[in-house]
């Protein structure tokens, strides 16, 4: 898979892109990613990527000109499935998206900044508006950080068997069972003995049992939402 990131602040993902499973997905060819700075293509001599927004009030907005100049630039190069925007205004994330772009091959995503991007951009080149919660964030850069990670590690081969997406919450609507490791008995507070049994049959019951007996608690909208 490859994805191709805009953005103005590139550095932003240098941390988060080179630990744990992105920088093992990186490692072993599954992705690639290629962040693109948006300021390298600004037309004017100061770089200018923002700017007042006609009719008045507060706030820049990214222009238009360096962010079509990007994507022109990127699609001359490549077929992409999506081009995503990061927006708080855009459809809610969730594993079902998830999985969905873990089985593309190229998609570009836009992080925007200020008060948001020059909206020819979303009506000629955004194929996809994403949000990933419902407060607001300061760009799309955090927002693509989550994205990119809970899609690269559906790849194939990204996750070995210690690391399963397959017993992930939410994968199949229900929230994950509380798990244990040694010592059997720290200070009094014990594992279920259930755990200790040996019994393959007995623990898988049990951990579905506090799977739904958790989902019911904490998250009855998962029981009832059988799409999301
Ligand atoms: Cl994608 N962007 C911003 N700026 N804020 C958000 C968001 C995205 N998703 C939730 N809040």
């Amino acid at each position: 898979m490859q994805l191709d990131i805009l953005t103005i602040f590139p550095q932003m993902f240098e941390g988060p892109f080179s630990h744990s499973i992105i920088k093992r997905a990186k490692d072993k060819k599954l992705v690639e990613i290629n962040l693109h700075n948006i300021r390298d293509f600004a037309t004017d001599k100061h770089k200018r990527v923002d700017d007042y927004q006609y009719g008045g009030g507060s706030g820049m907005v990214m222009m238009i000109e360096p962010i079509a100049n990007c994507i022109g630039h990127l699609k001359g190069k490549n077929a992409y499935d999506e081009i995503i925007y990061m927006t708080p205004d855009g459809e809610l994330f969730n594993q079902k998206m998830a999985n969905y772009f873990s089985t593309t091959k190229r998609i570009m995503i836009l992080c925007g900044h200020y008060k948001g991007i020059d909206e020819r951009i979303r009506e000629n080149y955004i194929t996809r508006e994403i949000s990933i919660g419902n407060y607001v964030l300061s760009g799309g850069e955090m927002a693509a950080i989550v994205f990119t990670d809970s899609v690269v590690r559906l790849l194939p081969g990204v996750l070995n068997d210690e690391t399963s997406a397959l017993s992930d919450s939410f994968q199949d609507d229900l929230l994950s069972p509380p798990v244990y490791t040694r010592p059997s008995d720290f200070r009094g507070w014990k594992v279920p003995e259930i755990l200790l049994s040996g019994n393959d049959k007995i623990i898988s019951d049990w951990r579905l049992e506090r799977s739904i007996e958790r989902t019911r608690i904490r998250r009855p909208d998962l029981l009832s939402e059988q799409d999301g």
